[in-house]
């Protein structure tokens, strides 16, 4: 097994996954992958919007955080937004996502509007639960969302029964879901991708691996360096990516997906990134030390990629300025949107919670 990117790409890798050897291969940093080399720069520039829409309306639900507006708790993926948006970007309409609350970057890739999501956190009426979760557990099947759980691995076996559904109705589609550090050390997560790798499903994993599960860092709960070895114990494909590489986010996933869909079973991607904040806005993070945050900052996936497409001649520093200012003032006016939104009656609690109850809203 290959994980030292020091010997660079594994020569397995050359011939894609579906060679049946099981590899965890690293991607080259900075090298362009074969999908990532053939992007329009219409197609890159969308890609872009998506990377400054996630984090200009979880900078707004900050904002609203602070005062006072959102019920519950704010999770944000500030830092490791390029591994929710270019893993969601790389696949087709027919496919199917299980996200996780840091994932917000894939549902809007997914379509989920910015109102939605302000809505939801202010628990306001008008938001896909009708106020009844305050942050993003929601699904739309009509977008091939499966809900988020909260309990850590439980998508993993959701999902491979979404994937198994897929392949006996002969949908030729695939199923993503993401998974932290910490979760991957859970029952289901084991159970779920052995059984999903029995099954040969067409299952994509994405283990953001951010460094620390709450105040936990990665090392005090597992002992493997590189978390992808776990793709080895069920006899799937694996392979290390630069979470903070948009493009080899991409590319790594548009491969994983083929792989799935081509009949190959799941496939387990390690994105290694690293959480710019606490594990939710009240917590400092003070326990994470101020060297690792610096290394990181200088690694930022969408700065990075701002850079990528300036020296391209895809976006200048002034067309960008403008597009910025564009999507602020989208998420400004779904803000509004949000706030001047009424909250449920509280008649309508009861709603849903049984089947068969109708439940308003
Ligand atoms: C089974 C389970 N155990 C514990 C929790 C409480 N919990 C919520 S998030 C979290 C940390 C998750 O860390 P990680 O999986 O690395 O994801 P990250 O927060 O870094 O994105 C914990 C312990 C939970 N939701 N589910
Ligand atoms: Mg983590």
């Amino acid at each position: 097994m290959t994980t030292d990117g020091s010997r660079g790409r594994h020569p397995e890798s050359k011939r894609g996954m579906a060679s049946g050897r099981i590899r965890a291969v690293r991607t080259v940093p900075g090298e362009i992958g074969e999908h990532a080399g053939r992007l329009t720069p219409e197609q890159k520039l969308d890609l872009w919007g998506h990377l400054w829409r996630t984090r200009l309306v979880e900078e707004r639900l900050t904002l609203l955080y602070r005062t006072g507006k959102v019920v519950g708790g704010l999770y944000r993926s500030l830092g490791q937004e390029g591994v929710a948006v270019g893993t969601a970007w790389a696949l087709e309409p027919r496919d199917w996502i299980g996200p996780l609350i840091r994932d917000l970057g894939a549902m809007l890739v997914r379509g989920v509007r910015p109102r939605e999501v302000f809505a939801q956190y202010l628990a306001r009426a008008t938001s896909p639960t009708g106020g009844r979760d305050g942050n993003t557990h929601f699904g739309d099947l009509s977008r091939r969302i499966v809900a988020p759980i909260s309990h850590l691995g439980a998508l993993i076996p959701v999902m491979g029964g979404v994937a198994l559904a897929a392949k006996r109705r002969g949908e030729d589609a695939v199923a993503m879901t993401w998974i932290g550090d910490g979760g991957s050390s859970t029952g289901d997560f084991h159970e779920g991708l052995n059984m999903a790798a029995v099954l040969e499903v067409p299952l994509v994993v994405i283990l953001e691996n951010n460094g620390w599960a709450y105040s936990t860092p990665t090392h005090r709960q597992a002992k493997v360096a590189d978390l992808v070895v776990r793709a080895d114990a069920y006899g799937i494909p694996g392979e290390i990516v630069d979470g903070n590489d948009v493009l080899a986010v991409y590319d790594a996933s548009r491969r994983a997906c083929e792989h799935a869909r081509g009949g190959g079973g799941p496939v387990l991607l390690e994105m290694k990134t690293f959480r710019m904040r606490g594990h939710a806005e009240h917590d400092d993070a003070a326990y994470v030390p101020s060297d690792q945050l610096e290394a990181w900052r200088e690694r930022d996936p969408i700065l990075r990629y701002d850079r990528i497409l300036e020296s391209e001649g895809v976006l200048t520093a002034e067309e960008r300025e403008r597009r910025v200012a564009e999507l602020r003032r989208e998420i400004d006016a779904d803000a509004d949107f949000a706030v001047d939104s009424p909250m449920p009656d509280p008649s309508f609690c009861l709603g849903r919670v049984y089947t068969g109850d109708g439940g308003a809203a």
